[in-house]
């Protein structure tokens, strides 16, 4: 029978800002994702789900349903409200709380460090990742943490999704005025985020006995539009500056030859100083958090007029800064993939990107993995007897598992998923018109009605999937 391993870990994440709400109760200060999102059209993330009050409610639900894992991350305002200094002592006793319960439903946590929300003090005081001194505070924050739990916690997630960062940088930072038409800021920022990981995943390996750590990547396949050489020279130049440009640090704490060249060509390469490296490679990752949802396609750019005035303003950050369509001169350029399915939102749904994408990075650096995100933002429809039929999620789940599957028949190590996400939360970019949980949070965008927390049915599929260690997904 195909089943899991025993010891595949099972659950969901979530990440603070989109969860917990509570953006400026008991001590916390802002983040710079609490004011990002006050501008968006969108609901805010001011209330969330409303987490930091009924988190002992989720975690019940989570054990009904089978987790023997969860991941979430930690809100550094939280904790150090003006980012550096004193301990909020009803923020920790938040984590401390909010830890054990996972414990004592049996339930292993997986936090991330950072998960797009710098401390927005910090912005203000030096502008945030753009200063080096990011990384010692980072470090700082981040060996209170590990310290703090290292007897509870083994498995430690670093940063979420530098590439996301990178590609999405005025949305996923608060960037000053000032500097949002020098694209070699983002590179900066990538910079200065790679050496605080890496000392964060050496603290983990000073500090925690047998403790494991590694990011999680916002990781997409690229495919070549055809098999014209062109397009596919296009395909590796987008490996290398979208991929390989992340994996590589963390794996071989070294940048890609081919995309460091490219950036230095074009002036936008990060400032690498003396001794950076060391640290970097010092600070090597145990594993890797896979993030997946869609696949991207990419071809040659072409030499028109048009597409070179579209390529300045897309360098210099005014424009295409939403990625999909972005184009980087005499490298590749993205575009939709005449052959993939997309969902409401314009993103492809792509499952045999996943087994894929997990073959390939087993290939380059064999290491485990784990899936840290994977899911189908949709606009549910809660209907008047409180259900709600997400047959399209369950099928993307699925077909996803099914591809990890075959990934680790294969050879793949996989040691568990984790997918976004368990209840509603806040979408980075379309509030809670855009959902993704298998448990429903009854507020609209703009209004908050009673929070209520009904399971839809991917709840119940999903129960079912961890009751039978997956062998379900392969019957009928
Ligand atoms: C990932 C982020 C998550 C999550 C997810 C869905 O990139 O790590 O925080 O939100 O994407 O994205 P969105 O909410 O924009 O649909």
């Amino acid at each position: 029978m195909k089943v899991m391993p025993d010891n595949f870990l099972w659950g969901a994440s979530h990440s603070a800002y989109q969860y917990e709400g509570a953006a400026q109760e008991d001590g916390k200060k802002l983040s710079q994702m609490d004011v990002n999102n006050y501008n968006t059209g969108f609901s805010d993330a001011s209330v969330a789900s409303d987490g930091y009050h009924r988190f002992r409610e989720d975690i019940a639900l989570m054990k009904e349903c089978g987790f023997t894992a969860h991941r979430f991350s930690f809100s550094w305002s939280r904790v150090f409200p003006d980012g550096v200094g004193n301990v909020n002592p009803e923020g920790i006793q938040f984590y401390d709380e909010f830890i054990d319960e996972l414990l004592k439903n049996g339930i292993e946590p997986l936090p991330t460090l950072y998960h797009y929300d710098m401390p927005m003090a910090l912005v203000d005081k030096y502008g945030g990742w753009i200063d080096r001194q990011s990384v010692d505070d980072f470090t700082a924050y981040a060996k209170f943490m590990i310290n703090r739990y290292k007897d509870k916690i083994k498995h430690w997630i670093t940063v979420n999704e530098q590439s996301i960062i990178v590609e999405f940088w005025t949305k996923k930072n608060y960037i000053p005025e000032e500097y949002l038409q020098n694209p070699q800021i983002k590179y900066q920022i990538n910079h200065h985020m790679n050496l605080a990981q890496a000392k964060a995943c050496k603290l983990v390996h000073e500090l925690v006995k047998d403790g494991k750590a590694g990011a999680a990547i916002g990781y997409s396949p690229i495919y070549g539009l055809d098999s014209s050489p062109k397009n596919m020279l296009a395909m590796l130049n987008a490996e290398d500056l979208k991929n390989h440009f992340f994996l590589d640090i963390y794996f071989k704490g070294q940048y890609p030859k081919g995309a460091m060249s490219y950036l230095k060509e074009k002036n936008i390469a990060p400032t690498i100083l003396e001794g950076d490296m060391d640290v970097i490679k010092e600070g090597y990752s145990d594993f890797l958090g896979v993030n997946y949802y869609a696949s991207k396609c990419v071809k040659y750019p072409d030499e028109s007029l048009t597409e070179i005035i579209d390529a300045k303003s897309n360098l210099s950050g005014k424009k295409g800064d939403m990625g999909a369509y972005e184009l980087m001169p005499d490298f590749y350029q993205y575009l939709k993939n005449p052959r993939a399915e997309t969902n409401d939102w314009d993103w492809t749904v792509d499952p045999t990107g996943m087994e894929y994408l997990l073959r390939d990075i087993y290939q380059r650096y064999e290491i485990p993995m784990i899936i840290t995100e994977n899911g189908y933002g949709a606009h549910d429809v809660l209907t008047e007897d409180e259900r709600v039929h997400d047959d399209y999620r369950i099928d993307y789940w699925k077909t996803h598992l099914k591809s990890v599957y075959c990934a680790m028949e294969l050879g793949v190590e996989v040691f568990g998923f984790l997918p976004w996400s368990f209840v509603d939360v806040l979408s980075t970019s379309n509030g809670y018109n855009k959902r993704y949980g298998m448990v429903y949070v009854n507020r609209e965008d703009k209004e908050l009605l009673d929070l209520k927390r009904i399971k839809k049915d991917s709840f119940y599929w999903y129960q079912n999937v961890i009751k039978t260690r997956g062998a379900c997904l392969f019957e009928e």
